[in-house]
């Protein structure tokens, strides 16, 4: 563990902890990001109508409109000459997001990731291959201060060049590998077709996150690669990668609660849900000094798991990311992530772990089509076979998730691999 006193903290310490930063971060935010003040005084609450953690509820949400509408710096709490460090999310649509660190944020976040990475066993021994994307994305430079804080020897790949990554793991004795966990799919797949065995190397651990990924894929990744394979969990808005990392308990992912405070809303109605229930993250930045986040909507899907952990460490756990709402497609009336789909046709196990959802429109009705990559003996050998195959999958879908698909199973390789986040939707509804 790598802050044992911190990450093991009674909680009732942590609670007064968090309500203690808490009253800070919002007199902060209050007195220095007019954004916060406006939008304070409209809801009729000043920061010191909070009188315990459960009144958070009475103050407004912050979204990721807030933060582009605000593009570039505007809701900066500190002047240019106090930020050492700019990131920035693409999105699919218009400018991107911005966010800023100071030299103390990103001590914070060396930290979190040093905690991240600390859960996965990782310690001066290791040689950490980080082929998370460098640059304005927050996944290579947020998981190499935190590597290197550990002391590891770090391994900066960044993404793609996947034939010289396989080789640099080999050669350079790679132990912990950081990535997509649709890049470490991709890896594996290559491996095999370079002939490099697993024995070859020395690689014992992974940490995967930046996108969803189910069960089924993790069983794939561990078992394709021999590893261990782990959750890591964040967002640039909040700090980048290192909010949240599963233990190898593997029974959700441990949020480091006195830097970031969780909730989970309804989406719908933005209303706290009963405790343990599912609903959207929303988190508040308890340390952020260049970008104080009060109550950001992350339109993330999960819940919180509040029962001890094996591990010992006492911050509660957040179930493995189901979606996002932005993804979440509704067939009939029936709400599915893709994550769900992914499980179903991993745990069937006629399949590769290559898919992509194409969400079409028939007669003003939503339907989906699940292509998928069955495996280079299936396709040479039962081409005859492939209809029924289809049928049987398309079976198992209905009968578990309760929706009507098409499924069409593809040539091997022929879906798109990805070096980064995967794109796993083709909506062609809007091309219509
Ligand atoms: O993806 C930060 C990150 C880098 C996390 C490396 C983990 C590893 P953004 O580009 O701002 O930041 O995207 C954040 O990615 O709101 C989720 O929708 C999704 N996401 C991140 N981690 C996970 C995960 C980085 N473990 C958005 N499981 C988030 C599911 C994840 N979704």
């Amino acid at each position: 563990m790598w802050n044992q006193p911190v990450e093991c903290l009674p909680r009732e310490e942590l609670r007064r902890l968090q309500f203690r930063r808490l009253q800070e971060v919002l007199q902060y935010a209050y007195a220095k990001v007019p954004f916060y003040r406006q939008r304070f005084q409209s809801a009729g609450v000043r920061p010191e109508d909070i009188r315990q953690l459960e009144d958070i509820k009475y103050l407004p949400f912050t979204t990721k409109d807030d933060l582009r509408d605000n593009y570039p710096f505007g809701l900066f709490a500190v002047p240019m000459q106090a930020i050492v460090r700019i990131h920035a999310s693409s999105g699919t649509t218009g400018k991107p997001t911005v966010v800023g660190y100071t030299r103390h944020d990103i001590e914070v976040w060396s930290e979190v990731m040093a905690r991240t990475l600390g859960a996965a066993g990782a310690s001066p021994r290791d040689v950490v291959q980080i082929a998370y994307g460098y640059g304005l994305f927050t996944g290579g430079l947020g998981v190499h201060y935190g590597a290197e804080k550990i002391g590891c020897t770090v391994i900066p790949t960044s993404g793609g060049n996947t034939k010289r990554q396989i080789m640099l793991m080999r050669d350079f004795g790679t132990t912990i590998l950081c990535c997509t966990p649709s890049y470490a799919c991709y890896l594996a797949e290559v491996m095999a077709e370079l002939g490099v065995k697993r024995e070859e190397l020395k690689l014992r651990a992974g940490l995967f996150g930046a996108e969803p990924w189910s069960e089924g894929m993790r069983r794939e990744i561990e078992s394709s690669l021999g590893i261990e394979a782990l959750d890591i969990y964040g967002l640039s808005e909040i700090i980048g990668p290192g909010v949240a990392a599963e233990c190898p308990a593997k029974g959700g992912l441990h949020i480091w609660e006195d830097h970031f405070l969780p909730e989970v809303i309804d989406p719908a109605t933005g209303e706290p849900v009963p405790p343990g229930e599912e609903g959207e993250l929303v988190f508040t930045t308890l340390t952020k000094e260049a970008l104080p986040v009060i109550r950001y909507r992350t339109r993330d899907i999960s819940l919180l798991l509040s029962d001890p952990c094996p591990c010992g460490r006492t911050h509660v756990r957040m179930a493995k990311v189901k979606g996002r709402t932005d993804d979440m497609l509704i067939i009939r009336g029936v709400n599915v992530f893709p994550s769900q789909i992914e499980e179903v046709l991993l745990s069937l196990g006629y399949t590769e772990p290559h898919y992509v959802l194409v969400v079409d429109r028939e007669k003003r009705l939503d339907v989906l089509e699940v292509w998928v990559e069955v495996s280079e003996h299936i396709f040479r050998d039962e081409v005859r076979g492939m209809e029924e195959l289809e049928e049987k999958i398309r079976r198992e879908i209905e009968a578990l998730l309760g929706i009507g698909v098409k499924v069409r199973l593809v040539e091997p390789k022929s879906i798109q691999r990805s070096e980064g986040k995967a794109k796993r939707i083709i909506d062609r509804r809007d091309m219509k």
